[in-house]
């Protein structure tokens, strides 16, 4: 097997026990240091004290992990060059023998090789605004619409061009419902301002949704499971509207493209709302997380 599963996920699996997989990519490159290793930290023990297993998911000297110990967690949030792994670098970080932190594409890939359900973000990729001229979707979109994995999040990232991102899952085909809102959630916002087809209201539906999945076959697609940051936790609509503005002027003209868009647009969000944005950002990922623990535990029948 390909995979280095740590202990305490080893354990948790073959007891049928609830796991939730986290992705690294928001600790290595969407999270600024040294605020990224404890935040790393604190999500794995948020879904240890809902009574779940965390499985942080990253590649390490070419080997997949999931579940990192606390020495793996550090690397991935300290070591210089720590590579951004969608799911087509999977192959050639393993064969190469390279480390990287891995974005939801790559994690959800490897958490369903490794059997694990349900899976926590913050927001995820997807249409980049300007599509038209550059083609950007991220792989986050493809992959999920053929991978069989939960994944809990508040919406798509805003910098994004989100009802554009919404038609296109509809395309692929991934189910989508909002956590306890008809309003499909703006990552730093509650709101999008775009409406969501579905909602569901509690851990025992989704896990049933799940098993409706699994009963009708087909596509092996994904469940998204849209969970809005707080509307007291959220980034000032206004500050975000103008920052964004901003960023994506300052993206354009620095000539920033490919993997490097997503942490650029973040990180001026961060630096220019003085931390707004990054409290948003850990307010939602939070909520995912612990959400995401009471899926696994109503999937595991716990
Ligand atoms: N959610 C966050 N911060 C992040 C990301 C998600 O709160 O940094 C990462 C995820 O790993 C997602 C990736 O898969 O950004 C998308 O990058 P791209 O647009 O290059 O596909
Ligand atoms: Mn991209």
């Amino acid at each position: 097997m390909v995979l280095v599963m740590s202990e305490e996920v080893r354990e948790a699996m073959s007891a049928g026990r609830p796991v939730v997989a986290l992705e690294s990519t928001i600790i290595a490159h969407g999270l600024p240091r040294p605020d990224n290793l404890r935040v790393g930290r604190e999500l794995e023990d948020t879904v240890r004290r809902e009574g779940a297993v965390p499985a942080t998911v990253a590649v390490l000297d070419g080997r997949p992990r999931i579940g990192l110990t606390k020495d793996e967690l550090e690397r991935v949030a300290g070591e210089d060059g720590i590579r951004k792994l969608s799911h087509r670098d999977l192959p050639l970080a393993v064969a190469t023998g390279a480390s990287g932190a891995t974005t939801v594409s790559a994690t959800a890939r490897l958490a369903a090789l490794a059997g694990i359900r349900v899976f926590a973000t913050g927001g995820l990729g997807g249409v980049h605004r300007q599509w038209t001229l550059t083609q950007d979707e991220s792989a986050d979109l493809g992959l999920l619409a053929r991978t069989r994995i939960t994944v809990v999040c508040a919406g798509v990232k805003s910098v994004l061009d989100v009802p554009a991102t919404l038609e296109r899952l509809e395309t692929l085909g991934v189910s989508v419902a909002g956590y306890r809102t008809n309003r499909f959630p703006g990552f730093y916002l509650s709101d999008s301002g775009f409406p969501v087809d579905w909602r569901l209201d509690g851990p025992e539906q989704v896990a049933a949704v799940m098993r409706a999945q699994d009963a009708l076959g087909g596509q092996e697609s994904a469940l998204l499971v849209a969970n809005p940051v707080p509307p007291k936790q959220q980034l000032d609509p206004g500050l975000h509207a103008r920052v964004l503005a901003e960023a994506l002027d300052a993206c354009a003209r620095e000539g920033v493209t490919g993997q490097a868009v997503t942490p650029f647009l973040l990180g001026y969000l961060v630096r220019h709302t003085e931390g707004a944005s990054l409290r948003a950002n850990l307010a939602a990922v939070r909520g995912n997380v612990r959400l995401a623990a009471r899926i696994a535990l109503a999937w595991a029948g716990k």
